[in-house]
């Protein structure tokens, strides 16, 4: 199905034949690109970037690549192709036609699950964009692009849900999402880790490794819904998601390979003396990795939610790969939690699995994490070395659900606050471990050249070399 690149905005959903949606988004687009350059990647508007853009949405079309200046991406509105036998795969409604209209009681809360969803693209271009004065290469520089124009298209594909299905709400709504900014005092960003600034290398791939893959998580329950258009777009978000993932995933394991150089190098282990180095000792990446995972269960809710019970029998919003359960309509399976008693110990409570759809989600994202965790590891194996890199517990530094504000160690033991206080330091990024890392962040923008806290990536982006002109900087 390709892209019709001819209207000004490109779309595979005939924009063309509704001239009201059409006016609708074209008076939204000025408002969108001056939101980009308010608040999108500073001061590399005029670069020509090595960029991948959608021309249609099959396995062959969907990245084609070349130069293009950020303010002129042709970001666009596109739906994977509709299965007309598409059924209803989960919850009350099972096995009936999905919709094509959204059920007017469902209005409500599926606005919410949308703007809420839309929320967080923005938010991450808004945190990351400082980040292109400090790249470690021409390479990653193109990389955080890539990741920043992208979102901005997955912004467009929640705006179109808005605009297209909810009238003068959705329309409000939208303007709404280029309100909010990260961090404002008055009009934060809807969920917390999209608040949180981004002012490092290391926390950036922290935050492609897990809290885009929370996106990952979150995009395939909502492809699972009732409402065909939310489904069909988040099906297309997640083959572009992949890529993102794959920035955090592979920037930690240079991160990694690079720290180990030079432990050889220097024969130590002693964290001082890499830091001398300029590499980055893994207890630091350790203290990082905490502080972004843990940041990212957040992203799931509430272990315990009546909205994603009620999520889950609408039809709204399924889990990951609902295919693999045998039961879709779950009503009366039951799941055991473990949760904190009050009195500094724990309890189990069992409660209906419905309620316990954010919980199930968060241990499927759990586990997917924990691969490239293992990954990182062997590289530490191969070298020799016996320090190991850990996910922490669920329970640990949580501030949304059971476990919001109370205190345990890494490895979800519970402890006074005292104990907590005092080994904060240790567990997560203190203020000389963050200043340590923003001494590193010294921008290489040179065609070639790599920072020396970092390996160079196996390979560059579709078969070109590692040290291609990825960035032209005018
Ligand atoms: N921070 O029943 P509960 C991505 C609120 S990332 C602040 O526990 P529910 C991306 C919740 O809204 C994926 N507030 O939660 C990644 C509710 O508020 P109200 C984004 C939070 O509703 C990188 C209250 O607590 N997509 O795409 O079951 C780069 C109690 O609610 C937080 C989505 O999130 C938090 N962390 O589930 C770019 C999908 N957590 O109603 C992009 C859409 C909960 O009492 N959203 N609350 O005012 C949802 O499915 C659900 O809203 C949530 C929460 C999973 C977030």
């Amino acid at each position: 199905m390709s892209i019709n690149y001819t209207d000004r905005i490109p779309n595979n959903v005939d924009l063309g034949s509704n001239r009201t949606l059409q006016r609708a988004l074209e008076h939204w687009q000025p408002e969108f690109l001056k939101w980009w350059e308010d608040l999108g990647p500073k001061d590399f508007q005029v670069a020509d970037v090595y960029l991948r853009t959608a021309t249609s949405v099959d396995a062959k079309g969907w990245a084609t690549y070349g130069y293009v200046r950020m303010p002129e991406y042709r970001w666009g509105i596109f739906l994977n192709q509709r299965d007309p036998n598409r059924r209803i795969g989960f919850g009350d409604n099972y096995g009936q036609e999905v919709w094509q209209q959204i059920p007017g009681e469902y209005r409500a809360i599926l606005r919410r699950l949308i703007v809420t969803q839309g929320d967080t693209e923005p938010a991450s271009v808004e945190q990351q964009r400082m980040l292109g004065h400090t790249a470690p290469s021409p390479y990653d520089l193109r990389n955080l692009f890539q990741v920043n124009v992208e979102e901005g298209r997955h912004l467009w594909a929640m705006v179109y849900l808005l605009h297209a299905y909810f009238g003068r709400d959705g329309r409000e709504e939208a303007e709404e999402l280029l309100e909010r900014h990260s961090g404002d005092a008055d009009k934060p960003r809807i969920l917390g880790t999209f608040n949180e600034p981004i002012r490092d290398w290391l926390s950036f791939f922290m935050f492609t490794y897990f809290t885009d893959r929370d996106g990952k998580f979150q995009l395939k329950s909502l492809a699972e819904s009732s409402f065909d258009p939310l489904a069909r777009t988040c099906q297309f978000m997640l083959t572009e998601e992949a890529h993102h993932m794959f920035v955090g995933d592979t920037g930690i394991s240079r991160v990694v390979k690079r720290t180990l150089e030079v432990m050889k190098e220097l024969n130590s282990d002693d964290p001082q003396a890499i830091r001398n180095a300029g590499a980055i000792d893994l207890p630091t990446v350790q203290k990082y990795l905490n502080f972004w995972f843990t940041s990212s269960l957040d992203l799931f809710g509430s272990e315990t939610s009546s909205n994603a019970a009620s999520y889950f029998a609408n039809g709204l919003k399924g889990r990951p790969d609902e295919a693999q359960y045998e039961d879709h309509v779950v009503l009366d399976q039951t799941y055991v939690l473990e949760l904190p008693d009050g009195s500094g110990n724990t309890k189990t409570e069992e409660i209906p699995l419905r309620n316990a759809m954010n919980e199930v989600t968060r241990g499927s994202y759990v586990r997917d994490c924990d691969r490239g965790v293992n990954r990182w590891n062997r590289l530490i194996e191969k070298a020799g070395y016996s320090f190991r890199l850990t996910l922490p517990s669920t329970r640990f530094r949580r501030n949304i659900g059971n476990w919001a504000g109370v205190p345990t160690t890494p490895e979800g033991v519970p402890i006074s606050a005292e104990q907590l206080a005092a080994h904060l330091n240790q567990w997560l990024p203190n203020e000389s471990d963050r200043a340590f890392i923003l001494s590193l962040m010294n921008g290489v923008h040179q065609q070639g050249k790599m920072a020396a806290w970092i390996a160079p990536p196996d390979r560059g982006i579709n078969n070109n070399p590692v040290d291609y002109e990825y960035v032209k900087l005018h």
